[in-house]
Formats: C-alpha cells, sequence, structure tokens
C-alpha cells in the first residue's frame, strides 16, 4: 500500500471543509494514517515549500500557508499519491475537473484548499517532514468497520 501526504490550506479551514475532505479520501477506499492540525510557522512553511523558492509566487504562498491553521494529513491506499491529487483535481482550479475539491471549492491558484505529494519520493519526503513514523496508524486493511 502507498501513502501520501496532504493538507487542508487555510481557506479549507476556515470554511470547515475538513470532514468533507476527509470524507472524499475515504470514500475512495484511502485511509487515514494520521491528522494533525498545526499553525505553520514561515520557517516551516519555506522548508516544506523550499522546490518552489524562486517562483514569484512563493512570498505569497508562504503568506496564505502561514495565514491560519492547516490540517496535515497521512492517506494511504492502492497508488495513493495519484488516487489523492485525481480527488483533489488540477491546480488551477479554472482548470479543475467538474467533480475535483479544487472544482468545487477553489477560488483560486493561489488559494486551492488542499494539497498533495506529486510522487512517492516527495510524499516520503513530506511524511517525514512532518511526521514520526510511530506516529503513523498501522490500519489493518481487510478488517475496517467489520471488527468494530
Ligand atoms: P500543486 O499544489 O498542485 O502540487 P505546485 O505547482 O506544486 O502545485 O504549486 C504549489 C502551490 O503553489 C500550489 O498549490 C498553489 O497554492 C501555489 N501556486 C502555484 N502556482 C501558482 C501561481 O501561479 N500563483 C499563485 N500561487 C501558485
Ligand atoms: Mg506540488
Amino acid at each position: 500500500m502507498e501513502k501520501t501526504f496532504a493538507m487542508v490550506k487555510p481557506n479549507g479551514m476556515k470554511h470547515a471543509l475538513l470532514g468533507s475532505v476527509l470524507s472524499r479520501y475515504e470514500a475512495a477506499g484511502l485511509a487515514v494514517q494520521a491528522v494533525r492540525v498545526v499553525r505553520m510557522t514561515r520557517e516551516q512553511a519555506e522548508g516544506f515549500y523550499a522546490e518552489h523558492r524562486e517562483k514569484g509566487f512563493f512570498g505569497e504562498l508562504i503568506d496564505f500557508m502561514t495565514s491560519g491553521p492547516v490540517a496535515l494529513l497521512v492517506l494511504g491506499g492502492e497508488n495513493a499519491v495519484a488516487a489523492v491529487r485525481a480527488i483533489n483535481g488540477a491546480t488551477d482550479p479554472a482548470k479543475a475537473a467538474p467533480g475535483t475539491i479544487r472544482f468545487d471549492y477553489a477560488p483560486s491558484v493561489g488559494e486551492n484548499v488542499v494539497h498533495s505529494s506529486d510522487s512517492p519520493e516527495s510524499a516520503a519526503r513530506e511524511i517525514a517532514y512532518w511526521f514520526q513514523p510511530s506516529e503513523l496508524v498501522d490500519y489493518a486493511v481487510s478488517k475496517r468497520i467489520a471488527t468494530l
């Protein structure tokens, strides 16, 4: 089973979308392996988004990501990286497919409600940036619900 890292960005949290976002991921067969709400420091946001440091929107991105609490998520499942990016939709909501989170909720490319890792390698880095291995739920693949 593959793991990916996702976030509900500050505007998603302000508009009380955490539960809706998690429901979409769970309905697609993904399991929540970790969740934590944090207010990022600028240093944390800059480190997390280091690959975008030279981009023109970097300052705006860091201002936005530190503007309120975010939810940090680890999701596990088959092809989790691609599955979560498909559910989130294209980076620019104007290009996102109907039914995706960004199509439904994002007002702009800068404030696009959710993040998720773009490859298994990015996922490993991003998960390790925020979580200790011991903080991840080791979910029981075939025994969810049935044994509760
Ligand atoms: P992704 O989040 O879909 O992986 P990236 O290209 O990795 O997209 O960009 C990271 C984040 O930076 C985006 O989610 C978005 O919030 C922000 N961003 C990307 N392009 C722009 C832009 O042209 N203007 C403002 N913000 C942008
Ligand atoms: Mg990205």
